[in-house]
């Protein structure tokens, strides 16, 4: 495996970044998750776009344009000769001192593609639907650190996926600070109540998901009527299918929640039909390489 790190490809043993760099002192960095299928990268415009949204947002300057940065990601799958990929792009503040102000970190960021691949849940999952539950830990407040900021900070979200695995769950709901229902711990949830597709609104405090947008176009063109809504635990529980979206989770059929069955407790008709759908755009949509 090879990693790309500032212009340069690293063997995975050498691929090295220094102890001073704020990326890991304070988390100090942004990062994006996407998909490549059968040598196509899915929504890479989309998700270059969010990174520099993520970095122009906390101040961090990356050193490359947009267009460089798809070019190295593309690059880097080339290099890798990988059909199928996940492919991590992260980008830190880069080397300071041991204190917090990003003044001091006086190189360049560091920027660093890492193509792998994963499977997130076990694939039985996809198929029977996935078992969840809502967990103590709030959704990060929009004026305090914004869920939409892809930031190299996630403990926020790593604190509710122990919370869920804690209690044997591999998936939790986060609330936003009002107790509605945000997202899930890297994934956005969606509801089908009566034909109808529900999912939070992304400013109140979710990730705008790439996968999320997808979805929600994917079903305006098969004419299910989407509302992006304020979400309750009550209309989870009482909704007749559920699932989530994410890069790294695709969409993932959700069957219990807090341990109320959803619908028949099993996959539902509309959320195979996105999935189906969702498949057939990722083998025929993207940058090719
Ligand atoms: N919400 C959050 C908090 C995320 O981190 C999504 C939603 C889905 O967004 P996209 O654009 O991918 O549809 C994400 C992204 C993991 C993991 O290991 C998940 C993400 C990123 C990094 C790791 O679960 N998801």
């Amino acid at each position: 495996m090879k990693v790309y790190i500032n212009g340069k490809f690293y063997e995975k043993n050498e691929a090295k970044i220094s102890v001073f760099d704020h990326g890991l002192l304070y988390g100090d960095g942004v990062f994006e998750g996407i998909r490549a299928y059968g040598r196509l990268v899915f929504k890479l415009k989309e998700h270059v776009e969010r990174l520099y949204e993520s970095a122009h947002s906390i101040m961090l300057k990356i050193p490359m344009s947009k267009d460089e940065m798809a070019k190295a990601v593309v690059q880097t799958l080339k290099t890798n000769h990988l059909n199928d990929a996940y492919i991590r792009l992260v980008v830190t503040r880069g080397e300071g001192d041991l204190g917090l102000d990003p003044r001091k970190c006086i190189g360049h960021a560091a920027v660093i593609i890492i193509t792998d691949r994963i499977t997130l849940y076990p694939e039985k999952f996809y198929k029977q639907g996935l078992e969840i539950i809502t967990v103590p830990t709030v959704r990060n407040l929009p004026e305090a650190l914004n869920p939409q900021i892809k930031s190299l900070n996630y403990l926020n979200n790593i604190l509710a996926k122990i919370e869920a695995v804690n209690s044997g769950y591999n998936e939790a709901i986060m609330l936003d600070s009002l107790g509605y229902v945000a997202e899930c711990t890297g994934d956005n949830i969606f509801l089908v109540k009566r034909k109808h597709l529900y999912t939070p609104p992304q400013c109140m405090g979710s990730l705008r998901g790439i996968t999320r947008d997808a979805v929600l176009e994917i079903a305006r063109k098969s004419d299910v009527p989407v509302h992006e809504h304020v979400v309750t635990r009550h209309e989870v529980y009482i909704s007749d299918e559920c699932f989530l979206t994410g890069t790294a989770a695709e969409i993932i059929p959700v069957v219990k929640v807090d341990g109320r069955v959803i619908g028949e407790g099993r996959p539902g008709k509309i959320t195979l039909a996105l999935i189906k759908k969702f498949k057939e755009l990722t083998k025929r949509e993207g940058v090719r390489y």
